[in-house]
């Protein structure tokens, strides 16, 4: 079996070194995609013999992803795996993730970070993670535990079928939809993430509140009529019952208050924006569907 693993890096000349060391008794086929780093890495991993994959800048996670898919295409491997820059996975669960491919029981296996009980991950990330986690679930019709794993395997059939292009961390969902709608059978299994030190790019709020946009942005389009649309219901029935309310008083009292009059002006108004959403994206997406059957 020819297993090929992508390593997106940013600012990672701590841990770059060691990892491609330990990835070599695996592999000779370690491609690093260097995001325009101002540190060492990409020296790093060209001096240690790993495939050098140099954004002229810091594009983000999913346009390393993007770049480490292409290349693994070329390379026509069995499996890719993709195994994070900062120290977090450990080596020996790479034969645990690449398992079901060889066995032919999936084609995409994500490590999940929540299916042992070792795991000591903050919970503020957690409830973030989970969160996610449902929201691609019910977009998908799966029942994962951790659709944001960066520790994953996938077949050569997926890395020759799907092209990321979320620039961002949303690429972990995108992935996971696309997947989905070429019916490719997703798996998990446990692996054991090492919280250590520093080991976060990111700032914990804007990169969840990022991760969740994204996810939104994804599975909304999935479904507008039934995300826009109940939402526009919800807000329409309470704007509705509020103009109600003002104007049952005023027929009985001769009296308008305003407060009551303005919410529910107010948010008939989102209701309607909201609904009109619903409609455009809801007929925006079927065109797009039907042109792409064609
Ligand atoms: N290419 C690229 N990789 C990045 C970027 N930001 C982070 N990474 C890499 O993505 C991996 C995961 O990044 P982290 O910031 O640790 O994200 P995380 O593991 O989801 O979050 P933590 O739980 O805080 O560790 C590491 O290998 C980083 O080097 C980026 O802007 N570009
Ligand atoms: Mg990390």
């Amino acid at each position: 079996m020819d297993l090929v693993i992508g390593i997106p890096a940013y600012n990672e000349e701590r841990n770059i070194a060691s990892i491609i060391l330990k990835l070599r008794k695996i592999t000779d086929k370690i491609i690093v995609c260097n995001d325009g780093s101002s540190d060492m890495t990409g020296h790093i991993a060209e001096e240690l013999g790993a495939i050098a994959i140099n954004h002229p800048k810091n594009l983000g996670y999913g346009a390393s992803i993007r770049s480490i898919f292409l290349k693994a295409k070329e390379m026509n491997s069995d499996v890719l795996v993709t195994f994070d820059a900062d120290g977090q996975h450990r080596v020996e669960d790479i034969p645990i993730v690449v398992e079901p491919i060889i066995a032919n029981k999936a084609d995409i296996v994500i490590g999940s970070r929540f299916l042992k009980n070792e795991t000591e991950i903050p919970e503020y990330r957690k409830f973030g993670i989970k969160m996610i986690t449902k929201l691609t679930n019910a977009s998908i019709n799966e029942n994962l535990t951790d659709s944001q794993s960066g520790f994953r395997a996938y077949s050569k059939k997926v890395v020759n079928e799907i092209v990321p292009s979320d620039y961002g961390m949303g690429v972990s969902t995108e992935i996971l939809i696309k997947a989905s709608k070429s019916e490719f059978k997703i798996a998990e299994v446990p692996i054991v993430i090492l919280y250590e030190g520093e080991t976060s790019t990111h700032n914990p709020v804007s990169h969840g509140a990022s991760v969740l946009l994204s996810t939104i942005k994804y599975t909304s389009i999935e479904h507008p009529l039934k995300f826009y649309g109940i939402t526009a219901l919800v807000f329409l029935s309470i704007g509705l019952s509020f103009i109600l309310w003002t104007i049952q008083t005023y027929a009985e009292q001769r009296e308008l208050i305003t407060n009551v009059a303005l919410i529910g002006i107010g948010t008939t108004l989102i209701g309607v924006v909201l609904l009109i959403t619903a409609i455009l994206l809801y007929t925006l997406v079927s065109v797009v569907r039907e042109n792409h059957d064609h």
